[in-house]
This record gives C-alpha cells, sequence and structure tokens, in this order.
C-alpha cells in the first residue's frame, strides 16, 4: 500500500497528464457511451492542447451566415472571434451574405486568418434559409474549402465568443449540446416526432439533444452530413413537412445515426437568455446573444 501510493505520488509530480487526472470533472458527463470526450472546463490543459496542434498548422474553414438584417450580429461576431476562437491557428471565414458591402471592411485580422465574402440572394421566406444553409455550404466545400482547410466549423453569426474555443474543439465530427435540454432524457428531446418526416425519431432513441448553432470536423465528415441533411430537407419540403427545429431536427436524426467523435458541453454553445447561473457553467465560451425575435426577423 505504502510503495504504492509513494509511486503515484511522485509519477503526478513528473507528468502533466497525472496532474490533470486530479482535475476531472465528478459533477458532469465527460465521456459519452461510445468513448468519445465531451469537453468541459477541467477536462484539458489548454497549453498542452495548444503545443499538441502547433507541429500540424491546421487550417480552420469557418461558415457563417449574415443574410438581411442578422448582418448586424457579424461586427461584433468576428471581433469576439479574433479573441477567442482558434487564436494561433490559420481560419478562413467564409461569410454568407446577400449585402457583401455591408461586412464590417475594418476588421483587423490575426496573422493566417481570412475572411471570404460569398453572395447569397436574399431569401424570401424564412425557412428558405434553413432550407438553403446546408446546401450551400455542400456547395462551398465542393467548390472551393476542401482544398483550403483541414476542419471546418459552421456557426451561427448571432453569437459572441466570451471565452476560449481552441483546438480541444477539433474532431472528425464534432457537435455541442444544446444548452437548455441536457439534462432531460432522450423521451423528452424535442427531435421530431412525425413518422413522415426524414427527422424522425422514435421516443425510445436518442442520445443528446444538439445545437445547430455550432458543428463542425474534418472536411469529409461535414460534407457528408450537410449533404445529407440538404437531401433530407429537400425531401420533407416535396411532401409538404417542415421538421419542428428545422435543420437542427435533420442534424440530430444525423448524428443519432452518426455518432459524433467529440461532443462539446454547453460551455461552447449557451444562451445568454440563460444568464451566467448554472454551476456546472465554469466557463462560457460562445453563446447566443438576445435578440428580438419578430423584429429581426420581418424583412
Ligand atoms: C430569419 C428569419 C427566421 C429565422 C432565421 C432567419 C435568418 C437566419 C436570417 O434572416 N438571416 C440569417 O443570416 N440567418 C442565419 O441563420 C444566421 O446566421 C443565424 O444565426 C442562423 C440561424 O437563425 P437564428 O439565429 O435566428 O436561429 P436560432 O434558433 O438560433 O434563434
Ligand atoms: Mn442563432
Amino acid at each position: 500500500r505504502q510503495v504504492q501510493h509513494q509511486v503515484v505520488l511522485s509519477h503526478r509530480l513528473q507528468s502533466k497528464q497525472a496532474m490533470l487526472k486530479e482535475a476531472v470533472r465528478t459533477d458532469v458527463l465527460t465521456i459519452t457511451p461510445w468513448l468519445a470526450p465531451i469537453v468541459w472546463e477541467g477536462t484539458f490543459d489548454p497549453q498542452v492542447i495548444d503545443e499538441a496542434f502547433k507541429s500540424y498548422n491546421l487550417t480552420i474553414a469557418t461558415t457563417v451566415f449574415a443574410v438581411g438584417k442578422y448582418i448586424r450580429f457579424l461586427h461584433d461576431f468576428l471581433e469576439s472571434s479574433e479573441k477567442y476562437f482558434m487564436v494561433g491557428m490559420n481560419v478562413h471565414y467564409y461569410v454568407f451574405t446577400d449585402m457583401p458591402g455591408d461586412v464590417p471592411g475594418n476588421m483587423s485580422l490575426g496573422v493566417g486568418r481570412r475572411l471570404n465574402i460569398l453572395k447569397v440572394p436574399k431569401f424570401d421566406r424564412w425557412q428558405e434559409i434553413s432550407l438553403r444553409r446546408m446546401e450551400l455550404i455542400q456547395n462551398a466545400i465542393e467548390e472551393y474549402i476542401h482544398q483550403e482547410a483541414h476542419y471546418i466549423f459552421c456557426l451561427d453569426v448571432d453569437m459572441r465568443f466570451h471565452g476560449r474555443v481552441g483546438p480541444e474543439a477539433l474532431g472528425k465530427l464534432v457537435a455541442a449540446i444544446h444548452p437548455w435540454f441536457y439534462w432531460y432524457t432522450h423521451n423528452q428531446f424535442p427531435y421530431e416526432r412525425r413518422s413522415i418526416s426524414t427527422a424522425y425519431i422514435p421516443l425510445d432513441q436518442g442520445d443528446f439533444y444538439y445545437q445547430a448553432n455550432i458543428f463542425g470536423g474534418a472536411m469529409e465528415d461535414i460534407h457528408r452530413l450537410t449533404k445529407t441533411c440538404r437531401e433530407h430537407l429537400e425531401v420533407d419540403k416535396s411532401v409538404g413537412v417542415e421538421a419542428l427545429w428545422q435543420e437542427e431536427s435533420h442534424l440530430n436524426w444525423y448524428l443519432l445515426k452518426n455518432k459524433p467523435t467529440k461532443l462539446l458541453s454547453p460551455e461552447y454553445v449557451w444562451d445568454d437568455l440563460r444568464g451566467p447561473g448554472a454551476k456546472e457553467i465554469k466557463l462560457v465560451r460562445f453563446s447566443s446573444v438576445i435578440k428580438n425575435k419578430t423584429e429581426i426577423r420581418e424583412n
């Protein structure tokens, strides 16, 4: 006993990994039943992560839609992203907008970071945007993003970064746990429950409820995800069905059938409407700003 204890102690002093063991979270789930890590503050060492990724010199593509009045969110989104998102890495933003002239031109971007503007039509119906987002991302991956980046993240624009989102978030297929539903059981998740929809998930199935505000991964994986969701959105449209939470419902279907290799805790997709309250949230990294939905969604 005594000897063993000493071995453990000296090992702890020598190894950073062993020290991390001390910090591992016990108040939340940190690994899925299929052995994908769930990233929470305290489950990784930011310096070790940064060091580990440095030599790969990775490029991360980041898509964000700013159509119509949503262009007003872009400045704060980009400004906060430059402060906290994949700092020290190459980041290529792809801003999809109907108003290229209104994209803030005075943003100063870090070394290795670029902003590309892609013009899209102004959609008449708001349903159109959720229908077209997956398609436009799929096409952009096929046309140029696939050669320009190793990983891709797809983000909502009505968001702001408040804390580090670094390479600890990288993986083959990455999704974030919705900040409103993480204590719910799968039968309570707002999945699409009508079997007529391609996003249908029966009451007895489900792992997590993911929020569509942030998802990402390796290029081929996100290409397949956007292609499948786009096809399903179109099939639904052709029979006059719209899933409960549009592309989020289809994303949840896809991730049930194709398990993500890494999950981001709600630290990575918080909602300002929830306030800072929850004690398991040690650090809000990225969160939805409060918006007047009625005002911003009228043409
Ligand atoms: C407009 C009307 C209804 C719903 C969405 C839109 C809309 C969304 C739009 O007019 N312009 C636009 O650029 N978007 C993009 O879709 C933004 O990137 C936005 O962050 C994303 C998702 O729409 P949200 O943020 O309104 O959805 P929630 O579920 O986060 O509130
Ligand atoms: Mn949003």
